[in-house]
């Protein structure tokens, strides 16, 4: 196995190139949990770590390498190797990390596709999807929607979850899948193509460990049953990692995620709600809030049935919580500002002294 059978893209192979790095040096991510990282040539594994000054430079988490990052490295020890650079990077899934506003995290880079994965017994949320919709349209990922666990609900139930999502999300690709009798896994695997990477995202429980483990045939991953009392799932999974499937397409498996808050990127929000932004064109009042206001074009929209109310109403509230996050940013630059100012003022005070 070589790097590109780990996925390396032309773009990424010039860039190689173009800066004298020698290939012994490439490595990709494929595997990481809280810093800590096991990276791959194809052939060698190696745990890894990042420099000391990569972490002092780095001004925020998208400096950190995260799984599926192609990396510069350094083997110091057999299967220990040090990162000291990450290369650019073709897309980006990041969220707002829970509770901590404005800190981002990422999820994953370098994919091509992410599957969003909702079970269809009591996981399927629109709203929810839209904001993985958005997390995609931020980071320059494909979307596509894998509706889970059909062998759990009749064919009434799935027929009416299916025109809901058309009707809301229309030319959205989502496949149907049981991993359990194995219904729609053919589609997926037709989809998914040699030296591309896909991502699996969703909430606890939804099955994302149990299709990598049916595309591979084997137990790679633990799964885990719904906890009867909250009837969620467990979280099994704790760390993001990579794999290469037998056609040779790439697929990372992602821990459940609880929440998904939206970063300060606008592009997302703007192509996964472009009928909305579109119609806001032709309000009356430029800074209209879609919100009441006489002349209003996307409430005339939802009056006359163009524009699903829910839409709207997921819209508003994610443009919310972007202006929150960027209000939120902006505090935490000028806090910075100010702390870098004390720096040097405490280092120009020091100047002449002797130690
Ligand atoms: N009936 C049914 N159960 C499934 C299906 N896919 C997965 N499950 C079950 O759902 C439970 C959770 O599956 P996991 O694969 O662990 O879920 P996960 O999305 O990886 O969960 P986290 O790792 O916690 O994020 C397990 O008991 C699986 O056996 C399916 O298609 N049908
Ligand atoms: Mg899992
Ligand atoms: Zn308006």
């Amino acid at each position: 196995m070589d790097l590109k059978d780990l996925g390396i893209s032309r773009t990424q192979r010039d860039y190689i190139e173009k800066n004298n790095i020698h290939e012994n040096n490439i490595a990709r991510v494929i595997r990481e949990n809280r810093e800590r990282y096991i990276i791959s040539t194809g052939d060698t594994d190696f745990e890894a770590e990042i420099t000391g000054n990569m972490r002092f430079a780095a001004s925020s988490r998208e400096d950190f390498p995260a799984v599926g990052d192609w990396v510069t490295m350094i083997e110091f020890d057999p299967g220990k190797a040090i990162i000291n650079g990450i290369l650019p990077r073709k897309s980006l899934l990041a969220r707002q990390a829970t509770g901590k506003t404005g800190e981002k995290q990422l999820i994953a880079a370098n994919v091509d596709t992410a599957f969003i994965m909702q079970s269809v017994d009591n996981n399927f949320n629109i709203n929810r999807i839209e904001r993985y919709l958005t997390i995609c349209n931020s980071g320059g990922i494909e979307p596509v929607v894998l509706l889970s666990k059909t062998d759990l609900v009749n064919e009434e139930v799935i027929e009416k979850l299916r025109s809901g999502l058309e009707k809301r999300e229309k030319g959205l690709k989502y496949f149907l899948l049981s991993s359990l009798s194995g219904e729609g896994l053919d589609h997926i695997t037709g989809y998914m193509q040699k030296g591309r990477t896909y991502c699996v995202m969703g909430s606890s429980g939804v099955g994302k460990s149990t299709l990598i483990n049916r595309l591979f045939d084997r137990e790679i991953l633990d799964t885990n049953d719904i906890s009867k009392s909250t009837n969620k799932g467990k979280h099994t999974t704790t760390f993001r990692e990579l794999f290469i499937t037998e056609s040779g397409s790439i697929i990372i498996d992602t821990p459940g995620m609880r929440e998904l808050g939206i970063t300060d990127d606008e592009e997302g929000i703007h192509s996964t709600f472009e009928d909305i932004e579109k119609l806001a064109e032709n309000c009356r009042f430029s800074d209209c809030t879609h919100t009441g206001e006489k002349g209003c074009a996307v409430i005339e929209a939802v009056e006359n049935g163009t524009i699903d109310v829910r839409s709207l109403d997921n819209y508003l509230r994610m443009k919310r919580e972007q202006e929150h996050y960027n209000s939120s940013i902006a505090e935490r630059r000028q806090k910075d500002r100010e702390f870098g100012k004390m720096v040097k003022e405490v280092l120009k005070g020091k100047k002449g002294h002797k130690y």
